[in-house]
């Protein structure tokens, strides 16, 4: 039974991802260059901007975004870690780190809980957009660190107990991106393999 379920799910993905099998077509796989980011934080620069509000959720979250670079090896002198008030005030926070120049990337790490507050659409709303706009706006890779939920016990378990730490997530996904792009951004890539090399 199971052999044969086996083979029937075979044949499927014969059926719908190369159909030119079934009928002797030559089939030309293509092999495409797929970069990612390397996990190694060795020589790049963070800024993790936090806020304070539920600050015995926020400091969890700021421990696992430190654990994750020390364990990527970022050395202490390349992070640094700035208190706001609240998620609302992170956007401009992190704008400015990313304005100073002197960061590959920036963690923002807050916690919005609903139950708490009739303006949690707000608050969270213009962090998460915040946010993202400063990314786009300055090119600097500005992580969502932020655990937005709708009861004390799901932030509770976003911030190290059951479902994670957002901190080290967006500190992962933070050295990620920082080698990608500094990888993309790379010259030695430019070019290679285009068909008009010279068009930049
Ligand atoms: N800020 C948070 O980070 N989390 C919250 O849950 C929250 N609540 O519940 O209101 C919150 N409010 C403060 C807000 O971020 C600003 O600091 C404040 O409005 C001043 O601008």
């Amino acid at each position: 039974m199971f052999l044969r379920s086996c083979l029937f799910e075979s044949w499927l993905h014969i059926l719908i991802f190369a159909p030119g099998l079934l009928c002797g077509a030559e089939v030309t796989i293509l092999q495409p260059v797929i970069h990612r980011g390397k996990t190694n934080a060795e020589g790049f620069r963070f800024a993790i901007v936090a806020s304070r509000w539920n600050d015995f959720l926020t400091s969890k979250l700021i421990d696992g975004a430190i654990d994750a670079l020390a364990s990527a090896g970022a050395a202490d002198n390349d992070v640094e870690v700035f208190m706001v008030p609240g998620a609302f005030e992170l956007p401009l926070a992190a704008q400015k780190a990313a304005e100073s120049g002197k960061f590959d990337a920036v963690i923002a790490i807050g916690v919005v809980i609903r139950g708490e507050t009739p303006h949690f659409d707000y608050v969270a709303g213009e962090a998460a957009k915040g946010v993202s706009n400063v990314s786009l706006e300055t090119g600097v890779p500005v992580m969502f660190g932020v655990v937005t939920t709708n009861t004390v016990e799901q932030a509770i378990n976003r911030s190290g107990l059951k479902a994670g730490n957002k901190g080290y997530e967006a500190a992962m996904a933070a050295v990620e991106v920082a080698n990608l792009y500094r990888e993309m951004a790379s010259t030695e890539n430019k070019g290679r393999g285009k068909a008009f090399p010279h068009v930049v």
